[in-house]
């Protein structure tokens, strides 16, 4: 099932990812930091990176995805599909 939240900036967001066009492997939540505000969403670990701010991550490298997330100030908006 696939989602959007908008969390509210700035940054730290509190997750980490994997993957990426450059691994080979969808670009996936790899760990959520407890209390976080991506904590207090519905972002689980485990959950596709199918968006940044409505940009697909299709293409898009490890590195890229990373930039595209930190350079997001006011607020990030993701799309993701849950793993479960
Ligand atoms: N670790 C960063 C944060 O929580 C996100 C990362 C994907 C750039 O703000």
């Amino acid at each position: 099932m696939a989602y959007n939240v908008s969390l509210p900036g700035p940054g730290p967001w509190g997750f980490r990812l994997q993957g990426g066009k450059d691994f080979n492997m969808p670009l996936t939540i790899s760990r959520v930091t407890p209390g976080s505000k991506a904590a207090q969403s519905s972002i689980n670990q485990g959950d596709v990176v199918v968006a940044i701010d409505g940009v697909n991550t299709d293409g898009m490298t490890h590195l890229e995805a990373q930039n595209k997330i930190k350079s997001a100030s006011y607020n990030l908006s993701l799309t993701l599909q849950k793993s479960k």
